[in-house]
């Protein structure tokens, strides 16, 4: 095992890490920008380096500086987090170049995830449900004319090394697929630096369902069910929950064994999530992301499994050490994503933190780098703290729910705490009737 991992990461992630290396004995090292000197990942790792200025680029995203920290400090692996580097296949490659352990998959599973088309492709030769379109870039209208009438309007042109929604065009009629595919490329091009972009079918109301997975080196593969992630805005997931109340008990089944399967013969590694559009009880994968979620606390709620000790473990070498009759998920989690934002306008509101008040109780998590007397700098993510709730049902989590936010104290910035206490009186809410548009409709009725 390690005795010491250098955590590339910042805020509550860098801080979920080494929770988990300290409770299997691992000494960890911080890396940091200049802003981030009296932070909270920084207080509490056996030792930090000071990789560079505040902004991303300069710091958190620069390779080189992180490599030295490793090098400096005799740290042996390094794990990525989520964002920064941690789904990018070049920085993986020289980790291991130097001689540490990547806490990852290999640069090729990130590199060809990273590759939207490719990845379908590879899903679909494994036997995993994939939404209907094109099987390769775009290069002849004529070709992409004759796609779309083949799948059916409305299609939806995306771009190949896309995310987070950029680089996307609805073309409802043969009339608008050669300006969608333009205005898709140029979109692609200036965002991406690759202007590559295919068709699918468009789906008008499903719900986003993702479904965890690992996987060790020794050829075992695990489903821990799934999340259901629809509550988004802007492409920016807000509240998560595992199970989804969309899914009986053989979907799950049926679409987790379909990716444990899959994923077996793709002879991956560390934890992976597997991303489908869900539409009329049937599943479309989209993608897969090789790293670390945001929402995996939820998956931990109901697993009882420590992901990130998995993660570690499986970086070691070590085998799984159950099957999937192992994993038992019990009761329901809800997780909110509290950022410093006006609640109505979503105006960051970075600043001074005067006082501070976490909720506690039965069932309740909070994964957060922040304190009382804490500044949130303006360079980052705007996210402050996961609450994270655990109940029998989803009765009792949203109850639970409730009163969390209700003891919850952050006093001197703005957040969307209030939001949160808004959403769960809604009555589709409550009633687990949601898909990926009905956030955007709330989030526009209550300003
Ligand atoms: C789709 C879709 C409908 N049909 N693909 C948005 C981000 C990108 N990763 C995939 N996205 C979508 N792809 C087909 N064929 C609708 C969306 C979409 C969406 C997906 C998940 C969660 C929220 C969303 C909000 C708007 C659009």
């Amino acid at each position: 095992m390690f005795e010491k991992i250098l955590i590339a990461n910042r805020g509550e992630i860098a801080l979920r890490i080494h929770r988990a290396c300290h409770e299997m004995g691992i000494q960890t090292v911080a890396v940091h920008s200049t802003a981030d000197a009296d932070a909270m990942h920084v207080r509490l790792a056996d030792e930090s380096v000071c990789i560079g200025e505040p902004a991303p680029r300069a710091s958190y995203l620069n390779a080189a500086a992180i490599l030295s920290a490793a090098e400096l400090t005799g740290a042996t692996a390094i794990h990525p987090g989520y964002g920064f580097l941690s789904e990018n296949a070049n920085f993986a490659e020289m980790v291991e170049a130097h001689g540490f352990t990547f806490i990852g998959p290999t640069p090729e599973h990130i590199r060809v995830m990273g590759d939207k088309l490719a990845a379908k492709a590879l899903m679909r030769d494994l036997g995993i449900p994939v939404v209907p379109g094109s099987e390769e870039a775009i290069e002849d209208i004529e070709v992409a004319m004759r796609t779309a009438e083949d799948i059916g309007y409305p299609v939806l042109v995306k771009a190949a090394h896309g995310g987070g929604g950029r680089g996307m065009r609805i073309a409802t009629s043969p009339q608008e697929i050669r300006s969608a595919i333009s205005i898709a490329r140029a979109e692609a091009e200036s965002h991406f630096k690759n202007g590559a972009v295919y068709l699918e079918k468009y789906l008008a109301k499903p719900r986003h369902i993702e479904i965890q997975i690992l996987a060790d080196t020794h050829g075992n593969v695990v489903h821990f069910g799934e999340r259901d992630c629809s509550l988004q805005r802007r492409h920016q997931k807000l509240l998560e929950e595992a199970p989804s109340p969309a899914l009986n008990a053989d979907q799950r089944a049926e679409i987790g064994n379909l990716v444990s399967a899959g994923v077996a013969n793709l002879g991956y590694r560390g934890v992976g999530t597997l991303e489908f559009l869900f539409e009329d009880g049937v599943f479309y994968f989209m993608e897969m992301n090789t790293r670390l979620q945001v929402e995996h606390p939820v998956t931990e709620m109901i697993s009882g499994v420590d992901l990130v000790r998995e993660q570690i473990r499986i970086a070691s070498g070590a085998p799984l050490g159950y099957y999937q009759n192992d994993i038992h998920l019990q009761g329901h989690s809800i997780e909110c994503r509290i950022t410093a934002e006006n609640a109505k306008t979503f105006t960051p509101s970075p600043g001074y933190i005067a006082d501070y008040h976490a909720p506690g109780g039965l069932g309740v998590r909070i994964d957060s780098a922040i304190y009382a007397g804490y500044t949130v700098p303006p360079y980052y993510d705007s996210m402050i703290a996961k609450l994270i709730v655990h109940g029998r049902t989803r009765n009792e989590a949203l109850m639970r729910l409730r009163r969390a936010l209700d003891e919850c104290v952050i006093d001197g910035i703005d957040t969307t705490i209030p939001l949160f206490q808004s959403l769960i009186t809604d009555r589709d809410f409550v009633n687990g009737d949601y898909d990926i548009h009905w956030l955007e409709r709330f989030v526009g009725l209550e300003d």
